[in-house]
């Protein structure tokens, strides 16, 4: 029963937990007799000054499922990094754990997140913030407050809405998600990680639960959160952000590129002799249609769409005119509505509506992306971007291989 039972490694990053590691072990131990899961502890400890290295050595010898990887201490998210990797390609783990050592993390509610990813979820959030969840009582404004901002960050900053706790550290994920995510790009050192993973898990498509967990406040040992984890933080929500403004970036400059293709095709046929009320709507198409063209062939080209490059072509085209549609009209309202203002500006507003309905309409509609994970072009995709080597398990078609391609 147990062989085909799926494989799960609890990443505990340690720096300096000499009173928690033993303890916390033997809690995970015990638990893991009631699961069906074939469970492994992997602590990776970045040569820990106190000596946690050693207490886990001795406690390897009473459990052969218990893991020890050392490292430079290059922060939390390094060490997850780091811990992620060996837990798939040496462990052949189909989830990993994220968690504590300073039993901030309940050991009993590791099976409730396990039986989430049983039910079919991708990524599992012990969560604080969902009813049910909690901080605990005693905590400080300052620790609030940061809790709180951070979460705020994330959600509204780095653009993670739909979460309401972005910053937990308890967590359970599929490994085939993790191979569909390009770790070069998370480009974090510190505690920022864990949005920063999450932000990826939420772009790859995956199916997020959180759940209520009670988060409570280590007796042994020190926080190691510092100011640099801090400043990386905020630096990364920001360029979340601006990751996910990226397409609408490119959009609006290739719009702004539109203007001088029309006017120097207007101006050219005008010197060729063509008659200015021909020349007007001949450079307004060929302004569309490279416009289209860079769009599909930069703006959008991460996109995987269905329809052939003629039809998106045409609803391009379509879109634009319902965009001449709509600035026209707001025109025309503004002009009456406001009569003794400059022209420009009915004008400009009427602009504004239209470049975004333009924009919505190209981005959900146009070139909309579809979601095709089994397909051998989205196969090549997420292998180019983890270079890890994920064994192909039986209980998990989307579980890839390198062999495979
Ligand atoms: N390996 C490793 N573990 C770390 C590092 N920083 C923190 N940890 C561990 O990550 C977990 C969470 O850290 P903690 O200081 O409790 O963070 P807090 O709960 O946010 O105050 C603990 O198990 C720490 O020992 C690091 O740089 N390297
Ligand atoms: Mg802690």
């Amino acid at each position: 029963m147990k062989e085909n039972a799926k494989k799960v490694v609890i990443i505990v990053p340690t720096y300096n937990e000499r009173d928690n590691i033993k303890a916390l072990i033997e809690k995970l131990q015990t638990q893991f007799e009631t699961m069906p899961h074939r469970m492994h502890i992997l602590v990776v400890d970045d040569h820990s000054p106190d000596g946690t290295a050693a207490i886990v050595r001795q406690c390897q010898t009473r459990y052969p499922n218990l893991h020890l990887m050392g490292g430079k201490k290059d922060g939390l998210g390094a060490a997850y990094i780091r811990g992620m990797r060996h837990a798939l390609e040496n462990i052949q783990a189909d989830v990993v754990f994220e968690m504590d050592a300073d039993f901030s993390h309940k050991p009993e509610d590791v099976p409730r997140l396990m039986s989430e990813i049983d039910a079919g979820a991708d990524f599992v959030i012990g969560s604080r913030y969902v009813k049910g969840g909690s901080i605990p009582g005693n905590w400080g404004l300052l620790r609030r407050l940061n809790s709180f901002f951070g979460n705020m960050a994330a959600r509204y900053i780095a653009g993670i809405y739909q979460i309401q706790d972005c910053t937990a550290g308890f967590r359970a994920i599929r490994t085939s998600l993790l191979c569909r995510i390009d770790f070069k790009r998370l480009r974090v050192q510190g505690y920022a990680f864990q949005v920063a993973l999450l932000h990826a898990a939420v772009s790859a498509g995956a199916r997020i639960k959180e759940i209520p967990v009670s988060f409570i406040d280590r007796k042994y040992g020190d926080s190691k959160l510092g100011l640099s984890d801090i400043i990386e933080f905020i630096f990364n929500v920001w360029w979340l952000r601006l990751q996910s403004s990226k397409t609408f970036i490119r959009f609006g400059l290739v719009g702004a590129m539109g203007v001088f293709v029309n006017l120097g095709f207007f101006t050219l046929f005008l010197t060729m002799g063509m008659n200015k009320f021909i020349a007007s709507p001949f450079a307004i198409e060929l302004s569309i249609i490279s416009n289209f063209l860079f769009n599909n062939f930069w703006t959008f080209r991460q996109r995987k769409t269905k329809d052939r490059i003629r039809i998106k072509g045409l609803k391009f085209n379509l879109v634009s005119v319902l965009t001449l549609g709509v600035s026209y009209s707001t025109f025309v309202g503004l002009s009456f509505a406001f009569p003794n203002i400059a022209p420009q500006l009915h004008q400009l507003f009427g602009i504004i509506p239209g470049m975004l309905i333009n924009y919505l309409l190209n981005s959900y509609w146009t070139f909309k992306h579809v979601e095709d994970r089994d397909s051998d072009a989205d196969k090549l995709k997420i292998n180019k971007h983890c270079d890890w080597k994920c064994s192909k398990r039986e209980d998990d078609p989307q579980h890839l291989s390198i062999g495979d391609i």
